[in-house]
């Protein structure tokens, strides 16, 4: 079996309300979806969301290289090189979301072709996760009742809070809400994408000191090289990586540089092969840690599962598996569907992503 074509389509769906962080803002899913075709006729499918702010790729930037670069490397391969498929990609440097996509679409057609779910492919120790919910930067109240929504119509326990860039005491009477509104069961996080310095990181955990926060993620940059090791020695929960370390040798850097002591592992930027790569590292160096979303859409979403339940590491933490809820419609022919705080791998071969062609020629911006 060989890779014959690589399709990378520009698709738009609005959000029902934008998600505001510290780095940006997000009111459409402006994603490309992927599909690697063989010629045996089996298609792999996965998403790449673009985040400018963050790894500077862009929908149309996706698009170019993976028509222009990616494709012409690795049509005539079969899709079983994996290995190869990722040492010709990581010539480039950078455009992670890009890469993952084609890798994800490449291990779709391995389970597809041997009728296996790539989680069972992967690691197989489960066939489900629970569920985090992400709560964008609002006013405490607003912030709180979208928590009790997310708990009462889908039985999610855990959130993640976005914090940074915005005065300091917002951000703590939105996560002293948050723990009033829902009680001691709850977990909480906070992600501070790079917004605070390491000063102001220290003071804003000390002012949440009482609130049995799990972690903290990404509070000040990566760049703060000193500032954030100081921030580690320092602080009383453990500090997680995330935009920091979207390769593995980022992932040695921080953490045996003392600058992070988790690791936010995002298969929309080091898809099925790389994450392979950075959970074997987390296992080997004793680091925690969490599946996080790049905002990901349905496709992106059942990608991320299929990998995080395939392992106990990566499910023993809630992974970050509803950003789709705040999207007003996706590409799949049957939505997923989070019951219990639960979201469940499906037992189809492959990812499981099966797209409604119709909704697809609806939301596609290309024609
Ligand atoms: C997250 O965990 O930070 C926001 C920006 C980004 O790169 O990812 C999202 C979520
Ligand atoms: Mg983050």
């Amino acid at each position: 079996m060989k890779i014959i074509r690589v399709e990378a389509i520009p698709f738009a769906i609005a959000y029902r309300k934008p998600l505001r962080f510290a780095s940006g803002e997000v009111s459409k899913a402006e994603h490309v979806l992927v599909r690697v075709h063989t010629d045996d006729g089996v298609t792999g499918t996965a998403e790449a969301p673009p985040r400018p702010f963050t790894y500077g790729e862009t929908q149309q930037s996706i698009i170019a290289i993976i028509r222009e670069v990616f494709a012409p490397q690795i049509v005539g391969l079969s899709p079983l090189m994996r290995e190869q498929i990722r040492g010709r990609l990581d010539r480039t440097v950078g455009n992670p979301t890009a890469k993952a996509a084609i890798d994800m679409a490449v291990w779709d057609i391995i389970g597809q072709s041997a009728g296996l779910p790539v989680t069972e492919l992967l690691g197989g120790h489960g066939n489900q996760m629970r569920v985090c919910h992400m709560l964008g930067f609002a006013e405490a109240g607003e912030m709180a009742a979208e928590a009790r929504r997310m708990h009462d119509s889908y039985g999610i326990t855990t959130f993640k809070v976005k914090v940074g860039r915005r005065p300091i005491g917002l951000d703590v009477a939105a996560c002293r809400g948050l723990r009033e509104t829902l009680g001691d069961g709850a977990e909480l996080y906070i992600d501070g994408n790079r917004g605070w310095s390491a000063a102001d990181s220290a003071r804003a955990l000390r002012a949440m000191d009482d609130l049995d926060l799990q972690f903290a993620e990404e509070l000040c940059p990566a760049d703060d090289v000193l500032g954030r090791r100081w921030l580690v020695a320092h602080s009383p929960i453990p500090i997680f990586a995330d935009e920091s370390v979207p390769t593995p040798g980022d992932v040695t850097r921080e953490v045996l540089g003392g600058s992070a002591t988790g690791v936010s592992i995002k298969t929309a930027r080091t898809g099925f092969t790389g994450s392979l790569r950075i959970l074997a590292q987390c296992e080997g160096l004793g680091v925690e840690v969490v599946m996080g979303s790049q905002i990901d859409g349905q496709i992106g979403t059942l990608c991320s599962l299929a990998f995080g339940a395939a392992f106990e590491l990566t499910s023993r933490r809630a992974g970050e598996l509803s950003n789709f809820l705040d999207m007003s419609d996706d590409l799949l022919a049957e939505p997923l569907q989070i019951r219990d705080g639960i979201l469940r791998v499906r037992e189809t071969p492959g990812t499981g992503i099966d797209i409604d062609e119709d909704k697809l020629a609806h939301y596609r911006t290309d024609r």
